[in-house]
């Protein structure tokens, strides 16, 4: 059997690679360990991207994208929800208790309460500074939905011409000692976007794609380059075709550059893991970040390849 291993997106990935690796260190399955993962990000204020403190929508209020998968008969998602802090772990309950696959909205908070999860405000003081310094700065976008939330006639000024600026979703992977493997995601979504935007995280195939014979693979980054090619599953597909899971990331993210006209501020980083316990991360631009925690530690690397 492979070693068990947690990986996590971005620079705050060690938070949730440690809480997994102490699940799994436990003998529980990485199912428990990707979730574990997840809600010790949703937990964090400071993150603007993920749970709690999460950036708003256009209106002024946050809302919560997240899924989880061990595979194609065992995955759940949640989608727009705007009351509740742990959508991977509600994503969990829609997998495990209901007979469906994914919920949203007004639909998945009922259910939420029914499953005694605690309501609570998920905009911190901060998020909501930050909400009234972009909407003084774009007062267009903030009634015209058709208008983009980055004014890019102006895009040197803007914090968002940074592509890293706002790409802060987190994705985590596991193996753990059975060498099964799983995956969940959670993430506030694109700061600023239309209310009722939904991004590539909740949906299977997208932003998660979970098989337990061929490997695991998640999405970080501009949602809307991701949907449209089902990027995860087309990286897991790669691999179950044959490819190593670098080859496979890189063909999948040659596409987004093949079919989009990219702008600065688009980026997508992925990470892929084997069964095996093989694994690789790359992203379309430089800035995206991998945590890595296994029996050596716990470790923040590059991503293996960027594209552009
Ligand atoms: C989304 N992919 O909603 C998410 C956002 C994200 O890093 O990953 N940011 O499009």
């Amino acid at each position: 059997m492979p070693d068990p291993l947690a990986l996590a997106t971005w620079n705050f990935g060690p938070t949730a690679t440690v809480a997994a690796w102490d699940v799994l260190q436990k003998n529980h399955p990485s199912l428990d360990a990707v979730e574990a993962g997840c809600v010790a990000v949703e937990d964090d204020p400071q993150v603007h991207t993920v749970g709690l403190g999460g950036l708003p929508d256009r209106s002024g209020q946050p809302s919560l994208d997240g899924s989880i998968m061990a595979g194609p008969n065992r995955c759940g998602s949640v989608s727009f929800v705007r009351r509740f802090n742990h959508p991977v772990s509600l994503a969990r309950c829609v997998m495990e208790k209901t007979d469906h696959r994914m919920l949203s909205g007004q639909g998945a908070e009922a259910f939420a309460e029914a499953m005694g999860f605690e309501p609570q405000n998920l905009l911190t003081d901060s998020a909501q500074k930050r909400w009234e310094t972009w909407s003084k700065d774009h007062p267009q976008a903030v009634t015209d939905p058709t208008c983009a939330w980055v004014n890019r006639a102006n895009l040197e000024q803007e914090p968002a011409a940074d592509p890293n600026a706002y790409h802060d979703t987190v994705g985590v992977l596991s193996l753990d000692r059975h060498g099964r493997l799983a995956g969940a995601c959670s993430t506030s979504g694109l700061p600023f976007k239309v209310p009722g935007r939904v991004g590539d995280s909740p949906i299977i195939g997208s932003g998660l794609y979970v098989h337990p014979e061929h490997g695991a693979a998640v999405a970080t980054g501009t949602g809307e380059l991701v949907m449209g090619l089902c990027s995860t599953f087309a990286a897991v597909h790669a691999m179950r075709l044959g490819s190593p899971p670098l080859e496979a990331l890189a063909a999948a993210l040659a596409e987004i550059i093949r079919h989009h006209d990219l702008e600065p501020h688009h980026q997508v980083g992925m990470i892929a893991l084997r069964p095996d316990g093989t694994w690789a991360s790359a992203s379309l631009r430089e800035g995206f970040s991998v945590a890595v925690t296994d029996k050596q530690g716990t470790r923040l690397t590059d991503p293996q390849q960027t594209m552009l």
